[in-house]
């Protein structure tokens, strides 16, 4: 059975935005039986030998799927994807449309965006790298607004792991405020947190996770 290591325990501030959220989000739209290890980050589960061992980085999501151990989100989700057949396109054009969206949600548009948090939390606020950060997030947030024009998801005509996370990045990573400009971002947003899918994974991690 697929083992799925996400949060038990953790920091009430993160709790509800976790990366574990975009796993279990893409397990519900795939139908596929999974058993959740609970890590509690507060009492250093993520620091011990064992768990360094899966990921280095001591960070969660991880998968170990019957020996095949797969860290960082965007990979677990290509994983996932492509060993189910669904959620990404079998020809080669296709599936490259999709990796190329995993890759802008993560890199592009994840990067300025959590950049600009981390430095706004680190006591920045107001400071000339915190400004340069939010016009960068800014520039790429309308870029991205003018790519999802007329689109209803962002790499194919149907719901792909590129947008479980881009969904996350912006609901999870970006400030309310930074999206309201942007009314084809809020839509798309809306669009895919509207899915019986996500709203059952938010549910299940709700009722599990505890915050500290
Ligand atoms: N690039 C990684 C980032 C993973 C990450 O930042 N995980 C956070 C939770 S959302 C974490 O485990 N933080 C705990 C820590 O770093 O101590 C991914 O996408 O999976």
């Amino acid at each position: 059975m697929l083992k799925l290591y996400g949060f038990a325990r953790v920091n009430e501030g993160a709790r509800g935005n976790t990366r574990d959220l975009r796993v279990l989000w893409a397990l519900e739209e795939l139908g596929l039986p999974y058993d959740i290890v609970g890590m509690d980050h507060p009492k250093h589960d993520l620091d011990s030998p064992a768990y360094r061992a899966l990921n280095p980085f001591g960070q969660i999501p991880v998968i170990d799927d019957d020996g095949v151990v797969v860290s960082e989100s965007g990979a677990i989700l290509l994983y996932l994807a492509r060993k189910s057949g669904k959620l990404i396109p079998t020809d080669l054009a296709g599936e490259a449309q999709v990796l190329r969206w995993c890759f802008t949600a993560l890199t592009t548009i994840e990067v300025p965006v959590l950049s600009l948090w981390f430095v706004n939390l680190s006591g920045g606020k107001g400071s000339k790298p915190s400004e340069a950060l939010r016009s960068w997030a800014e520039m790429r947030l309308k870029e991205l607004d003018g790519w999802l024009n007329h689109r209803q998801f962002i790499a194919t005509d149907e719901l792909t792991v590129a947008d479980i996370l881009m969904t996350h990045v912006l609901d999870a990573g970006t400030p309310e405020e930074m999206l309201e400009p942007y009314p084809n971002l809020v839509s798309y947003r809306a669009r895919c947190t509207e899915r019986p899918a996500w709203k059952r994974t938010v549910a299940a991690y709700d009722a599990r996770v505890q915050g500290a």
